[in-house]
């Protein structure tokens, strides 16, 4: 067994035991009713009346103080001054990446089985501890849309008995860049244009192919970026991975390398592209919408968290790949993803500021039996995070802030600073002392403390990477051919889309030779869609792995929850009414969300009714998972200009039988490979979208309970992909 034991070091003073710790030095912890740590009680809002920030009562808000009605206002107005002030400081700078996101609280309950990797307290067999997680994307500004193609931050904050542990992780298991030092460039080639501003929050432009060209360790995620994985149905529907390798140490001193992994049990899924770039417009809050309405709705989204462990060898190596280049992932084919716990987030935060805001995560806050390594990106990240936090939070004293409070003991010998929040009594906040009778101690070894693996380091002060870092396309080609065929059908069009977007044309050529490098056919396809010719391979030197069919998300015979889903019940007045109730009803009954969609607001024919919850006007085709038809809708006179009622669509239907808006709406869904049931007399909906009931995933059902059979099965897999089967 190693010994990990730190030296011991001579010190004047020796302490003489464990003095207790006075009020002053524990942490400053409140409890909310949800478990918490929140306000502390002298900054909660509390009372009836208005008060001034001293909390001195306030008649009147709304008029500044004058001389005389028509006169200027004094300087005098101590009020005006205060409640102006306070609103001009109301901002503080955005997150410089991963600005626009979304959190929640949670609880995370292990299930012990990574009691020999790790002594880490919190992984013990059915130990709750509390979370609070942030999904985030990475290029747009705070108020960008939340559906652009990018990766997604995944950010989680476990509250544990011996510190706060933060897994700041991402949807994607790999990154740009294998060193640190490079992260503001790519960052700097990914953010819009210096110049004007454009384009927000999109990897579509000639800067950010310009770096991911010049760099080909970028190919990876770049490729990860362009499937299915860069437009997420759902934040509840994305994995996580903490991307590192990291070291555990086991109760008996022995250590492991591992790689954690979130799978949510929704199952992974997107949208498509269409439906994405439909959604940024019509909804751009719709993934933080979407997670707050699923936990107000009671379907708490869940993930499993787990492990992938390797052995810890000097050249720390698994199968050929080097655990040290974040660039690289390990296949689960090879190496297992193992469940140690599961995460289940169950509460929204009480307010935005206070805690999605001023949350701040650290790569760095780590508990005792789990460590670091020193992958280079990582290393970079343990100085960058709390170094940001400086400027965005306003000082050192950000670990103060109720939301990153840790729920134990503090006592750090830290003090002062901007926004100090504790009354610190203590005369001697040094060690060693021997005025506040020593204390704090240092932690004895078997009480816990975080203790650095000890090891080995040596080498030359160098500028340079391992060898092993050096192929940049084996793994890009191995996650292509992992992928289904419909969703490498997607990663061409998002290529195509995406250097179509570009001007530069050095720039594109330069990256289809890289696509020629990963695969020819791939190339090819987007070489003809971009119309350019494709260009001699960057490198044959490529390796072909054997493919990991862990890595599509699209799986033969895999079905998932339904769960959460949302599904549209579509009728008019005149529909039958009491089908509609017993839709709503069945919906319900699978845990699904139903949603009433009618030509006008209230309730479906006459006050007595069934609720409408969404209009034509109000909704669009991206609010459903699926849609059952019970009826078509009668096209609203008021609709001016949306359809000519005279003419006949190219379906050959009237305008005057459906209304243009409902067509619109069902030929996106079908477009969109989501799933149709319809009930008799409803096909003239359909007929006017141009959708084939012939088509697979749009059933005739006989009532509204079988109709929602029908979409429960056929939402198992998500969407209907085989409506469009990908050309061979
Ligand atoms: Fe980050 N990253 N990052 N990052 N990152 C930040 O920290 C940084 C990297 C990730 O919801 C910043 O508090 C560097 C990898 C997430 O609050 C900043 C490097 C991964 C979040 C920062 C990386 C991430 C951040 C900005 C290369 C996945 C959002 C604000 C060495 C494993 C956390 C902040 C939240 C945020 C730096 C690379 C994930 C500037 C220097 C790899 C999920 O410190």
């Amino acid at each position: 067994m190693a010994d990990h034991t730190p030296p011991t070091v001579d010190e004047p003073t020796t302490p003489t035991g464990p003095p207790a710790q006075t009020s002053d030095q524990a942490a400053p912890a409140q409890v909310t009713a949800t478990g918490c740590p929140f306000s502390a009680p002298g900054r909660a809002q509390a009372g009836e009346y208005l008060t001034t920030a001293t909390g001195t009562r306030v008649r009147d808000t709304d008029h500044s103080l004058k001389a005389g009605r028509r006169g200027p206002t004094l300087l005098q107005d101590h009020h005006l001054r205060e409640k102006i002030t306070h609103f001009d400081h109301e901002r503080i700078p955005e997150r410089v990446v991963h600005a626009r996101g979304a959190a929640a609280h949670g609880v995370f309950t292990a299930y012990g089985t990574a009691g020999k990797l790790t002594t880490a307290g919190f992984l013990a067999k059915d130990v709750e501890t509390p979370v609070f997680v942030r999904f985030s994307t990475v290029l747009g500004s705070r108020g960008s849309a939340d559906t652009v193609r990018d990766t997604r931050g995944f950010a989680v904050k476990f509250y544990t008995d011996e510190g706060n542990f933060d897994l700041v992780g991402n949807n994607i298991p790999v990154f740009f860049i294998q060193d640190g030092i490079k992260f503001p460039d790519v960052i700097h080639a990914g953010k819009p244009h210096p110049d004007r501003e454009i384009p927000q929050a999109q990897s579509a432009h000639d800067t950010f192919w310009d770096f991911v060209s010049l760099h080909t360790e970028a190919q990876h995620h770049t490729m990860w970026n362009m499937s299915d994985r860069g437009i997420p149905a759902s934040y509840r529907t994305m994995e996580g991975f903490g991307v590192h390798t990291f070291r555990l140490t086991g109760p008996d001193g022995s250590t492991s390398l591992v790689k954690f992994h979130w799978k949510p049990a929704a199952g992974a899924h997107s949208q498509v592209w269409e439906e994405a770039q439909l959604t940024q417009g019509n909804d751009p809050d719709f993934h933080r919408r979407d997670l707050s309405d699923a936990i107000e709705a009671g379907a708490f989204p869940e993930w499993e968290l787990g492990v992938q462990v390797m052995p810890d060898t000097e050249d720390e190596m698994f199968e050929g790949i080097d655990l040290l280049d974040p660039t690289k992932l390990v296949p689960e084919e090879l190496c297992p993803v193992q469940p140690i716990g599961k995460m289940v987030l169950n509460a929204n935060p009480t307010n935005y500021f206070a805690e999605t805001e001023q949350v701040a995560f650290h790569p760095g806050h780590l508990v005792p039996g789990i460590d670091v390594t020193n992958d280079p990106l990582l290393q970079g990240r343990l100085f960058s995070y709390i170094d940001t936090q400086l400027t965005r939070l306003g000082g050192p004293n950000f670990d103060q802030l109720p939301i990153n409070r840790p729920h134990t003991e503090v006592n750090d010998n830290l003090r002062d600073g901007y926004g100090q929040q504790a009354v610190h009594t203590g005369m001697a906040p040094y060690r060693p002392n021997s005025i506040d009778a020593g204390n704090p101690l240092p932690t004895p070894t078997d009480e816990r403390p975080f203790i650095e693996v000890p090891t080995k380091v040596e080498g030359e002060k160098v500028r340079a990477n391992p060898v092993t870092f050096e192929d940049h396309f084996s793994q890009t080609r191995l996650f292509y051919r992992s992928l289904s065929p419909v969703e490498q059908e997607h990663v061409a069009s998002a290529y195509t889309f995406e250097l179509g977007k570009c001007f530069e044309t050095p720039i594109r050529e330069r990256q289809l030779a890289h696509l020629a490098a990963i695969d020819a056919d791939l190339a090819k396809t987007v070489a003809t869609g971009l119309g350019m010719e494709v260009p001699a391979p960057t490198t044959t030197d490529v390796t072909d792995m054997a493919p990991s069919p862990a890595l599509a998300q699209i799986k033969p015979g895999v079905t998932y929850p339904v769960k959460g889903r949302k599904v549209g019940v579509v009728a008019d007045d005149d529909a039958d009414l009491k089908a509609v109730e017993a839709a709503v009803a069945a919906i319900e009954k699978e845990g699904m969300t139903p949603f009433v969609l009618a030509g006008h607001g209230g309730h479906l024919g006459g006050a007595k009714g069934p609720v409408i919850d969404r209009t034509l006007l109000t909704t669009r085709s991206i609010e459903y998972d699926a849609v059952l038809v019970v009826s078509a809708i009668a096209p609203a006179p008021d609709a001016r200009g949306a359809f000519d009622a005279k003419a006949g669509d190219p379906a050959g239907v009237p305008n005057n039988q459906s209304d243009p808006r409902l067509s619109t709406l069902l030929s996106e869904i079908y477009r969109h490979c989501k799933a149709i049931a319809f009930l008799p007399n409803a096909e003239v909906a359909l007929a006017a979208a141009g959708v084939s009931t012939e088509a697979p995933g749009v059933v005739a059902a006989k009532d509204a309970e079988k109709g929602v059979d029908s979409l429960v099965e056929l939402l198992g897999t998500h969407r209907v992909w085989e409506r469009f089967t990908p050309k061979a």
